[in-house]
């Protein structure tokens, strides 16, 4: 449907956001020169990262107010000191940056087209390295507005690798700047209902049931009601327990303990681990296999899957992993510290192969580490690393729950309290694309839902119960587990005002100078003095006053 003029609002018209008054912004190597250079309306002057682009440079503006937009423009007009790869994520608060809305290669003029956005704040991230500086000359933000219909997206597949879960991958529009509405139905060519939209190209059904024979197409779609034609439905039956490997993995990043001192635009390409491509590997440069050596991967994402395959670069052949411990974890410290301790290995002195497949019990896991246990002749060269599910026996993911995500603890700062007082409870750590919610005695507190933040999370408690978290996130419910229920719940006691250790007792005798309180603890011990009269509470533990409260 085109624009008429009925409704030519400022949604279907283009806007250039020139007016940088009051734009800040930060970067992570600015050393000589500011950052503001990128914002300051002037192509003449420039913001440079002097040092050579590494992964995981980066610069963020903050506009003040939340803007619409579905284009940047880095002009770098300083030679060949462009981004070679880069990724651009937008914010609202600063803090939470999400999944990148765009990924790609740069050029002296880098035009970001992507889904259309409504927030405060971009930050571009480099996600390979090159030996030059990274400039930007100026930064241009803009709305541009829709004109046509985009074209279809192409190539629709469909997976069922369970009995309730249907995936499906597609090529994307030609036309940049789409997204998508994945529809579904039991007719092939009507009756199709929206399921969702989405900016990337694939899509998880957790709403499908078992043995049911569905009907999907994705319509590419613009602002200003600007559609595409459907794709040709696609047909799956649901439970079809096929092998499945994780293809999109644009979110993924890796890195490695070993990188060369002095190539960084050949070592440090960790990203070529888990890129998609086979031809492209990340290697230890000049670099033999050594005892605690490792590289991890984030997915970006908590995956499910039994199986990792690790591929070695193809010439040579032996430059495998020789010996190595195999880690998983959902656990945002592990990934910060990959070097220290994942806890016990799910896989212990595997010896490597060229094309190593792993099969593993079925994980839930955002994190996955190899480190080496032997020292080995060759350097390390790592071509791809894939997970997936692999259908052998019962259909995986039959299960209408999955574990929690391994690694978390919750603790409490005190396991008995008084009537009236509360305690406080702990997740030690938490994932940002979960909600957590607190459960008493397995049943749920209200309101007590909380967003992961990739941190601690803390709820109160009152009452006497055992206290557990439980997780939920992308429509998946997290299933209690015998192994995680252990490390997972706290028992919290409350005593009644006047009973055992909450005993309160009368004070008399005052006199001018000198209170008498009649009372001494199991041991003969006389309580501490106190100056004035009123009731108080004397905490135990073990027969030994804790503490005193009027
Ligand atoms: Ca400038
Ligand atoms: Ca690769």
């Amino acid at each position: 449907m085109l624009c008429g003029a009925w409704n030519l609002s400022a949604q279907c018209t283009d806007i250039n956001y020139t007016d940088k008054t009051g734009w800040t912004a930060a970067s992570s190597h600015d050393i000589h020169s500011s950052p503001k250079n990128a914002v300051d309306e002037n192509e003449s002057n420039n913001w440079s990262s002097v040092a050579i682009q590494v992964p995981d440079m980066w610069i963020s503006v903050n506009m003040q107010e939340s803007k619409k937009f579905n284009q940047i423009i880095l002009e770098a007009n300083h030679g060949s000191d462009w981004p070679a790869g880069y990724a651009l994520y937008v914010s609202n608060d600063g803090i939470n940056w999400g999944s990148p809305v765009a990924t790609g290669g740069g050029a002296t003029t880098t035009t970001i087209n992507f889904v259309t956005q409504n927030a405060q704040y971009f930050k571009v991230m480099t996600t390979v390295g090159k030996d030059n500086y990274w400039v930007i000359a100026e930064a241009y933000v803009n709305y541009i507005a829709p004109i046509a219909n985009p074209a279809p997206a192409t190539d629709l597949k469909a997976t069922s690798f369970n009995s309730k879960t249907n995936y499906m991958e597609w090529t994307a529009s030609a036309t940049g700047g789409a997204s998508y509405v994945i529809e579904r139905s039991i007719n092939p060519s009507s009756d199709f209902e929206v399921l969702g939209t989405v900016s990337g190209t694939s899509y998880t059904d957790n709403t499908a049931v078992k043995d049911i024979t569905y009907f999907y197409r994705v319509i590419a779609v613009l602002d200003c009601d600007f559609e595409s034609a459907p794709t040709a439905a696609v047909e799956i039956t649901t439970g079809a327990c096929s092998d499945f490997t994780y293809d999109d993995k644009k979110a993924w990043k890796a890195k490695a303990s070993y990188s060369h001192p002095t190539v960084p635009s050949y070592t440090a390409n960790t990203h070529y681990m888990v890129d998609g491509n086979i031809n492209t590997n990340w290697e230890s440069t000049d670099h033999e296999q050594k005892i605690g050596d490792w590289i991890a991967v984030d997915m970006g994402s908590v995956y499910k899957f039994n199986q990792i395959v690790i591929f070695a670069f193809k010439d040579p052949t032996d430059d495998f992993p020789g010996q190595y411990n195999l880690y998983v974890s959902n656990n945002n410290s592990d990934w910060d510290n990959a070097g220290s301790s994942w806890g016990d290995p799910l896989v212990t002195e595997r010896n490597g192969v060229n094309g190593d497949v792993v099969d593993i019990p079925m994980q839930s896991a955002r994190y996955i580490k190899i480190q080496l246990t032997v020292d080995k002749g060759n350097w390390l060269k790592i071509a791809e690393i894939n997970v997936g599910i692999v259908a052998t026996g019962d259909c995986p993911g039959d299960d209408p729950c999955i574990s929690v995500p391994t690694g978390n603890t919750v603790t409490a700062d005190e396991e008995t309290i008084c009537e009236g007082e509360t305690a406080t409870i702990t997740l030690d750590a938490s994932l940002t694309d979960v909600t957590y919610a607190l459960y008493i005695d397995d049943v749920k507190v209200n309101g007590s839902e909380k967003d992961g933040n990739g941190g601690e999370l803390v709820w109160s408690a009152g009452e006497t119960g055992i206290y557990s978290i439980v997780a939920t996130g992308d429509g998946v419910t997290y299933c209690d587990d015998a192994d995680v229920t252990l490390d997972n719940t706290v028992e919290i006691t409350v005593i009644p005002t006047g009973t055992g250790d909450c005993q309160s007792v009368g004070i008399s005798n005052i006199s001018s100078e000198q209170i008498i309180v009649g009372y001494f603890d199991t041991l003969g011990r006389q309580l501490s003095k106190e100056p004035a009269s009123g009731v108080y509470i004397i905490k135990y533990d073990n027969g030994t006053i804790k503490k005193v409260v009027k």
